[in-house]
C-alpha cells in the first residue's frame, strides 16, 4: 500500500472509529475509553513531536543553505536578482490571496465544538506565547523583535514565538556566508547540509508513523468533538484549493501573458507531466528531475536558467506552502475565537513568505512551521489536531503549486534577462 493510500485509510479509520465512539461509547459510561483515548493522545503526541523536535536545525540549515546558493549566485546577475524578484512577488501575492480569502470565507467561524476539549485533546504543544501581551506590543516592537539579541536564545525559545526572529537571522548570515565562502568544500557549508539532510531522514521516519498518528490524533478529535467539526474541515480545505486555483490561473496566468507574453493554457499544459508527479509524490525535491527534463526538453526554456531556478526554487520557493500557512494560521484563530489585529497578520504574511523559503521540500515539511507560525501569533497549535487528516491531500495539492511556480519563474526569468545575461549564468545549480 502507497503511503498517501495509508494516510487516507489512517483519517478515515479514525473518523468512522471516533464517531462510533462519540454516539455509542461515552466516557462517562464506558471508561476504558479513557484509556484508549489517552493511548491516542501519547501516539499522536510522539508523532507531531519527531517532526517538531527537528524544526530547528531544518530551518535554520534549509533558509541559510538556500540564501547561501542564492547569493552565492550572484555572478549570475541579472538572472539571481531577478529569480528572487519573482519569487518574493509571488510568494506575497499567494499569502495576501489566503488571508484574505480566509477573512472573507471564515471557514473556522461557528464552530460547533468545544475548544478546552480540543485542548485537551491534542497536548502536544504548550502555548508559551502570552496573546494579551503580543496584543499590547507596540507596533515598533514586532520589527524590533526581528532581529535576534542571541539567535541560540531565540532557537531555545522557538516554540515561544521567537522563530521568525531565528529565521531572520539564517537570511542574513546566509548572505553573508555566500560573501565569503568561495570553496563548494567549505566545512560550515558541509555540515549544514548534513544537519538538514539528516533532518529530512527524522522527518522521514516520522512520517512513517504518521498512518498511526493521523488515525490516533483524528480519533480523538472525532471522538471529543463529534461530526460537527468535518464540515468547517471540508470547508477550510474548499478555501485552500480555491486559493491555490486562484493563484495557478490568475496570478500565474497574468505574470506569463503580462512578462513573457505566453499563452498562460499552452504552458500549463505542457507542464502536465510535472503536476501529475508533483500531486502524486507530495515532493518538490522528487519532482525536480521531472521538472529540470520538462523544462529543457518540453517548454524548451534555457538550461542554465532552469537548473539555476528550479534547483533553488525546489527548496526556496513555495508560493503554494506559504498560501496554504496563511489560510491554516487564520483559520486556526477564527476556530478559537482569537480576532488577530492587522499587525498580527502582517507577521502571518511575513513568517508565511519566510517559511515558504524554510519549507523543506518533501511530504509533510511545512507541518513543524505551521505549529511555529501558529505559536508566533498566539493561536493554540494543538488545532493542527482538526486539519492532519486531509493535510496529505493538501499537501498533494500546493506541492503541485510550489513546482507550477518554479517552472513559471524559470520562464519568466528567460523572458526577461537578455541572451548575454543568459550566457553570463554559467550552468549552475543550486
Ligand atoms: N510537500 C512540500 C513540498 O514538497 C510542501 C509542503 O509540505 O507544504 O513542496
Amino acid at each position: 500500500m502507497k503511503q498517501y493510500q495509508k494516510l487516507l485509510l489512517g483519517f478515515i479509520l479514525g473518523i468512522v472509529a471516533g464517531l462510533i465512539g462519540y454516539y455509542f461509547l461515552p466516557q462517562k459510561t464506558y471508561p476504558f475509553m479513557k484509556t484508549f483515548t489517552d493511548f491516542c493522545t501519547l501516539t499522536g503526541a510522539i508523532f507531531l513531536r519527531m517532526i517538531f523536535m527537528v524544526v530547528v536545525p531544518l530551518l535554520v540549515s534549509a533558509l541559510i543553505l538556500g540564501v547561501y546558493e542564492l547569493g552565492k549566485g550572484r555572478n549570475l546577475g541579472k538572472v539571481a536578482g531577478r529569480s528572487i524578484a519573482f519569487t518574493l512577488v509571488l510568494s506575497f501575492l499567494a499569502v495576501i490571496i489566503a488571508v484574505s480569502l480566509t477573512s472573507i470565507l471564515q471557514p473556522g467561524v461557528g464552530v460547533t465544538f468545544d475548544k478546552a476539549e480540543l485542548a485537551k485533546n491534542q497536548g502536544v504543544l504548550t502555548i508559551s506565547k502570552n496573546v494579551e501581551a503580543a496584543k499590547n506590543k507596540p507596533w515598533y516592537q514586532y520589527f524590533i523583535e526581528l532581529i535576534p539579541q542571541n539567535p541560540v536564545d531565540s532557537a531555545a525559545r522557538a516554540f515561544g514565538g521567537e522563530i521568525i526572529a531565528l529565521m531572520v537571522f539564517s537570511l542574513i548570515f546566509g548572505y553573508a556566508l555566500s560573501m565569503i565562502v568561495t570553496d563548494e568544500n567549505n566545512p560550515l557549508i558541509k555540515m549544514l547540509d548534513t544537519i538538514f539532510n539528516a533532518s529530512l531522514k527524522v522527518i522521514e521516519w516520522a512520517m512513517l508513523l504518521a498512518p498511526y498518528g493521523i488515525f490516533a490524533i483524528v480519533f480523538n478529535t472525532t471522538y471529543r468533538l463529534g461530526a460537527g467539526f468535518l464540515q468547517n474541515v471540508a470547508y477550510f480545505a474548499g478555501v485552500v484549493v480555491l486559493g491555490l486555483l486562484i493563484q495557478q490561473f490568475v496570478v500565474y496566468g497574468s505574470f506569463l501573458k503580462i512578462f513573457a507574453k505566453t499563452n498562460p493554457w499552452e504552458f500549463f499544459k505542457n507542464c502536465k507531466e510535472v503536476y501529475v508527479y508533483a500531486f502524486s509524490t507530495a515532493s518538490s525535491n522528487a519532482t525536480l528531475p521531472i521538472a529540470l527534463e520538462a523544462a529543457e526538453k518540453t517548454l524548451k526554456m534555457p538550461p542554465q536558467i532552469a537548473r539555476f531556478v528550479l534547483t533553488c526554487g525546489a527548496s526556496a520557493n513555495q508560493n503554494g506552502t506559504a498560501l496554504f500557512e496563511g489560510v491554516v494560521v487564520l483559520f486556526l484563530a477564527q476556530v478559537y475565537g482569537i480576532n488577530l489585529p492587522l499587525e498580527s497578520q502582517l507577521v502571518v504574511v511575513l513568517m508565511s513568505v519566510l517559511a515558504g523559503v524554510g519549507t523543506a521540500g518533501v511530504p509533510g515539511g511545512s507541518l513543524p512551521l505551521i505549529a511555529i507560525l501558529c505559536v508566533s501569533v498566539g493561536v493554540p497549535a494543538e488545532g493542527m489536531g482538526l486539519i492532519l487528516g486531509v493535510d496529505r491531500f493538501l499537501d498533494m495539492c500546493r506541492t503541485t503549486l510550489n513546482v507550477s511556480g518554479d517552472l513559471v519563474i524559470t520562464k519568466l526569468v528567460s523572458a526577461t534577462v537578455s541572451q548575454k545575461d543568459i550566457e553570463a549564468a554559467k550552468s549552475f545549480e543550486c
